[in-house]
């Protein structure tokens, strides 16, 4: 099918937030810099585990004029995906984001663009990158990998060792961590084992789509590139974790149990108290995410995004206290034929 949609169609005005009215919300209250000093952003913002919007890394990027779902229609309709069916109307938390229905790429492209039905989202939820690129090599050339921050599962560079820490037992996790993460560093390196190590992402999706609060898995950081339409971020910090009632016995990977848009306040009280940071993500900016920092997603606009995790010395020895969890949820959700419920199409075998 063809069809003239073009998702840059967007509606310039900014629909109000959809967070529950009753906490407080700082509107806009994110730092935006403009291609920071990679030594001062590394220092204010990664051991800080500040969030931030960085412009500028983008500007280069083919994508920003490529992307768009005409061209994704042409080079990966045939992608065999899981595509995530959201009811808006209903509960939406981690784990539980809706249905996930078996398709290819093309027949959400086609979903989202004849949909019109206001309670319904379309996601191709955090696709891994490295098949897109061995199903399509040129896809590389559309992009730059962002490395503002040192990332030791960025195989492109040796991992830069600068700890102060004279402590062992961390030395020797930082050691490891950063062995098993950054090896093969200095081979030459396909764009798809790169892609693969970073666990690196494509999210297309329609306007409406929610990624309920959660804080990424492994603990690892990331970078969220928005290429096609707005994002609007909300963001808690990890010290007021208990407000959002997440999951117990989840190190390797945050998921809260309350609905941010319509909160059980009987249930969840604590709710009530939360601060919640607010932020639009506009096309050609990049969110930082750090280790830790509960977010939650919404896309205001038809979108397209790219992302990859970081794992550094900041975070480094949290992503090697996870690994003995994650291998037994490994098992669990493979027994259940795949991890589809959790968090969508991504597969931790892609995964280091
Ligand atoms: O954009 C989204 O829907 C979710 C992005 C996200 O949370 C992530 O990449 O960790
Ligand atoms: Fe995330």
């Amino acid at each position: 099918m063809t069809s003239s949609f073009t998702p840059q169609d967007q509606d310039d005005a900014v629909p109000p937030p959809t967070f529950f009215a009753d906490v407080e919300l700082k509107l806009d209250a994110i730092d935006r810099l403009h291609n920071p000093d990679p030594d001062e952003f590394t220092r204010e913002y990664v051991y800080k585990r500040r969030p931030a919007i960085i412009t500028g890394l983008m500007d280069n990027w083919p994508a920003m004029e490529r992307w768009d779902f005409d061209y994704f229609r042409k080079f990966f309709g045939d992608l065999d995906i899981h595509a995530n069916i959201q009811n808006l109307d209903s509960k939406l938390i981690l784990g539980q984001v809706g249905k996930f229905r078996a398709m290819k790429l093309e027949q959400l492209l086609d979903e989202i663009e004849n949909d019109e039905e206001p309670g319904r989202a379309n996601y191709l939820r955090a696709y891994p990158v490295h098949r897109m690129v061995d199903h399509y090599p040129e896809l590389e050339e559309d992009y730059d990998l962002p490395d503002l921050v040192p990332n030791w599962a960025d195989i492109r560079f040796p991992a830069k060792w600068r700890t102060g820490t004279r402590n062992p037992a961390k030395l020797f996790g930082l050691l490891l961590a950063k062995t098993f993460l950054n090896r093969g560093s200095g081979k030459k390196a396909t764009r798809s084992e790169i892609s693969s190590r970073m666990a690196a992402v494509m999210f297309v999706g329609s306007k409406g789509t929610v990624t309920p609060f959660h804080s990424d898995g492994m603990q690892t950081a990331a970078y969220l590139c928005q290429v096609v339409g707005r994002k609007r971020c909300y963001f808690v910090s990890p010290d007021q974790h208990k407000k959002l009632y997440p999951r117990a016995f989840r190190r390797q990977f945050g998921m809260a149990q309350v609905d941010y848009r319509k909160p059980d306040l009987d249930k969840q009280p604590l709710f009530r108290d939360v601060v919640v940071e607010e932020t639009v993500l506009h096309p050609g900016e990049t969110l930082y995410v750090p280790s830790g920092y509960w977010h939650a997603i919404e896309a205001m606009d038809a979108s397209i995004s790219y992302s990859h995790q970081i794992v550094n010395e900041d975070n480094a020895l949290g992503w090697l206290t996870c690994i003995p969890e994650r291998y037994l949820a490994q098992l669990y959700f493979k027994s259940k034929g795949g991890l589809r419920n959790v968090t969508g199409a991504k597969d931790w075998d892609d995964w280091a």
